[in-house]
């Protein structure tokens, strides 16, 4: 008697617990989304207007948003000035809490999630008179940073981090000469719980964990245990658990394995960047995707959040070097971007970038200090300075693809033995892609009923058909499929909502 008590004790605080933890692992997307884009730098006015104008309607699940909390005012304003924290105030160049707080509850009404980039490993480096971005002040060569509070009891003692195959050094020391926070100190953990507990009571969705790699993994759990569920009256399930992915970059060979992770939440994987990067620049051969995945040394598909580039690796920050795509190699980046979002493996997230020439260069600006907002064309793209790959039609319509096959696997996976790889989503689509140098032009089985569809690459479907090319579908499933080296893409793509 006693002893099953005991039992049926353990066994509901181990339901209970292991719920808290495997909800980490869901961004809490509305039903029938399953991406999200990083709009690096944007306003969140701007984010606002973006979710109800368009990533509502083409269908995108979340936006990782830059830091939220107040940054120090750096010399010239680099993007990177905001991964040096000064308090948790919600004022940056993006907005204040007012609008931060109207971008959330704008975006949640549309079907579209908000995902915040957190910096809690560290505060800001040396800075002499360090001024926020919220105006408050602080004076970091002493750690101290009164808007938080914190002080020198803290920090970790200082020492810098050179070697990463010692994962003290990795942990305790300072990132690039970044106050060193310390995790295990109860001060610490409710400072970073209050911050997380603001963000969730404004609606957030989840947190992209900065520089998670250089956190005690049992510190982070001790935080994430505490952490609120997502807020029911912004319209959350009752027990939603925040979304969480961290930062751990591991391209293998140091002492911090992501493997460290992955019971915590899910894990970004920068060998799935590397990789494909490789791949679509012609360092590997496209066949050998047929088995991207694990076997390729990713994560497990739910614990791996994928992109091709992110803001760090697009212009050499962090790690990854010369095979990362981004927008500046726009026909393999968009290549790269249609296979990931056509394949099935992982949690996807596409990168919206604004033009640099210099690695330093922050956004565009109006007067060199207040970011400016992105121009629209016609075609939806952006112009004033801001990429916006997320509106590029080979991207959004991707991202409309994955969420009309989403839960069918792949077959009839077809190889010319180079560089020319089709497969079928379920009988739900279909995608090619060529990366030989010389045209594709060959039938093959695309899985879909008999009639005429419209290449979501190469163009639209609208009310006149197709603006792009047409494929036609036999009473056999079997097509002609034609992808030219002339072609401005590389890829075609068609699904049943396609058809013409
Ligand atoms: C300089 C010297 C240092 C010196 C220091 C002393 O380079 O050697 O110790 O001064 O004062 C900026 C400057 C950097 C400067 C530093 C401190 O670029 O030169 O150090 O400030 O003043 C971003 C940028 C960094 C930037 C940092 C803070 O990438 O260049 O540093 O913001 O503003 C590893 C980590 C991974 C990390 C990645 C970049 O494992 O976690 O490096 N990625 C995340 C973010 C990234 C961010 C940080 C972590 C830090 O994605 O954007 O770094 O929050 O792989
Ligand atoms: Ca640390």
């Amino acid at each position: 008697m006693f002893l099953s008590k005991v039992s049926l004790c353990l066994t509901l605080i181990f339901v209970l617990c292991s719920r808290n933890i495997e909800a980490q692992f869901n961004p809490n997307y509305a039903s029938g989304r399953t991406t999200m884009v990083h709009l690096f730098e944007w306003k969140w006015d701007d984010i606002a207007v973006e979710c109800e104008n368009f990533l509502g309607p083409k269908g995108f699940g979340g936006v990782q948003v830059s830091p939220v909390n107040e940054n120090v005012v750096a010399a010239s304003r680099p993007w990177w000035e905001r991964y040096q924290p000064i308090s948790y105030l919600l004022t940056t160049r993006s907005g204040n809490e007012q609008q931060f707080a109207d971008m959330v509850r704008r975006c949640n009404n549309v079907g579209v999630r908000i995902f915040v980039d957190v910096v809690f490993n560290h505060m800001t480096g040396d800075n002499v008179n360090a001024r926020g971005t919220g105006g408050s002040t602080a004076d970091p060569s002493n750690k101290s940073f009164p808007a938080v509070p914190y002080s020198n009891l803290d920090f970790h003692p200082t020492c810098s981090i050179n070697n990463y195959n010692d994962k003290y050094e990795v942990r305790n020391c300072e990132l690039v000469g970044l106050k060193d926070l310390d995790q295990s100190k109860s001060w610490v953990q409710d400072r970073v719980v209050d911050f997380l507990n603001h963000l969730i009571s404004l609606g957030v969705a989840g947190f992209r964990v900065d520089a998670a790699k250089h956190m005690w993994p049992e510190d982070l759990e001790k935080i994430y245990n505490r952490v609120n569920n997502l807020s029911t009256t912004h319209g959350f399930d009752t027990g939603a658990r925040p979304f969480i992915f961290q930062e751990v970059i591991d391209l293998g060979g140091e002492a911090v394995s992501k493997n460290e992770y992955t019971n915590l939440g899910v894990v970004t994987e920068f060998a799935h960047s590397n990789s494909i990067g490789k791949v679509f620049r012609g360092k590997d051969q496209l066949r050998w995707l047929i088995n991207w995945g694990p076997q390729w040394g990713f994560l497990n598909s739910d614990r791996a959040l994928i992109f091709v580039d992110n803001h760090d690796n697009q212009r050499g920050h962090g790690a990854g070097g010369a095979d990362i795509l981004n927008y500046k190699t726009s026909k393999q980046y968009k290549m790269a971007s249609a296979f990931m979002l056509a394949h099935p493996f992982g949690i996807t997230r596409v990168m919206s970038s604004f033009a640099f020439d210099n690695t330093d260069q922050g956004p565009p600006t109006t007067d060199g200090q207040n970011i400016a907002s992105p121009i629209f064309n016609d075609d939806n793209s952006c112009s004033g300075g801001w990429v916006c790959e997320h509106r590029w039609r080979q991207i959004y319509n991707m991202v409309g693809f994955r969420n009309i096959v989403a839960g069918t696997a792949i077959q009839n996976w077809w190889d010319n033995g180079s560089n020319q790889i089709a497969f079928c989503r379920g009988s739900k689509g279909f995608v090619a892609f060529n990366g030989d140098s010389y045209d594709l032009n060959t039938s093959l089985q695309t899985c879909l009923p008999a009639g005429t569809y419209c290449d979501i690459i190469s163009g639209v479907k609208s009310d006149s058909g197709c603006t792009g090319k047409r494929v036609e579908v036999g009473s056999d499933g079997r097509a002609t499929i034609s992808i030219t080296q002339a072609e401005e893409d590389g890829t075609l793509a068609i699904h049943f909502e396609s058809k013409l």
